[in-house]
């Protein structure tokens, strides 16, 4: 599992016991063989790193890792990747806003063309209408622009094999990360199947992402990779 983590200290550790607990019965029931929690802390102000490292020390399940400043989400998932040392990658993030029990029904989604399972909120407006209308407006201007067919891409529950995470390389240090993913997986000829999760909001800490800093980054990004993404999206299935 990998957490990207940027200022969450409020609620990390809360995160991980709540991972352990999810990801402990699938163990139990036999649907995983383990698991292990990566933190990716981006170059954190407040005490995220340090409280991860303590928990580190007495759970050998936990690692973190970490960038010396901020980097970015699509940053820290590819240093997890790098990383990473299960068969299978899931991607969500540091408020947990999804229960981890679905990675029962998720598992068995992936397979030989399928590269990806996407999870897409039912109800997309659990963070307010404002959040509602930002994220439909991101998927349609990823479906006009750059031809991104799936539903919440920048939904933080992302399931794949480590070995087809490899294969990905991202340009995206940002945002635009999990939309470049989406495109990769089926730039290399593999399928991205969706999956409806129930979304819990936030209730811990700040959300980062409706900040100047992460929408300027992105903009940048688009600006920088947009014309590559359109590259690998052209060569779909031919990669
Ligand atoms: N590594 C890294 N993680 C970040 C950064 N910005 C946000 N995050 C993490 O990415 C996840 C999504 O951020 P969040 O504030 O929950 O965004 P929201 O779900 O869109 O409201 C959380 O786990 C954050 O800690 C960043 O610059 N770097
Ligand atoms: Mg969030």
């Amino acid at each position: 599992m990998v957490f990207p983590a940027l200022d969450e200290a409020e609620g990390i550790l809360l995160a991980l016991d709540e991972a352990e607990g999810a990801l402990g019965a699938l163990v139990a029931s036999g649907v995983l063989d383990g698991y292990e929690l990566l933190v990716v802390d981006d170059g954190s102000t407040d005490r995220t790193a340090e409280l991860v490292a303590d928990r580190a020390e007495v759970d050998p399940a936990v690692r973190l890792l970490r960038h010396g400043r901020n980097r970015g989400v699509g940053a820290a998932l590819t240093t997890a990747i790098a990383a990473a040392s299960g068969d299978v990658l899931l991607y969500t993030d540091a408020d947990m806003p999804v229960d981890l029990a679905v990675v029962e029904q998720a598992l068995p989604l992936l397979g030989p063309a399928v590269g990806l399972v996407a999870g897409y909120r039912g109800r997309s407006d659990a963070d307010g209408r404002f959040r509602a209308v930002c994220a439909r407006t991101y998927d349609v201007l990823a479906r006009r622009v750059l031809g991104v067919v799936e539903r919440d891409v920048n939904f933080p529950f992302k399931l794949m094999t480590t070995a087809t995470a490899r294969r990905v390389r991202l340009r995206s240090e940002g945002a635009l990360a999990d939309l470049e993913l989406l495109v990769a997986i089926r730039g290399l000829g593999l399928r991205v199947e969706q999956m409806e999760v129930v979304y819990r909001p936030r209730h811990l800490g700040e959300s980062k992402t409706l900040s100047l800093r992460v929408l300027g980054g992105l903009a940048l990004e688009l600006v920088r990779n947009g014309r590559s993404i359109r590259r690998l999206r052209a060569s779909e299935g031919h990669g």
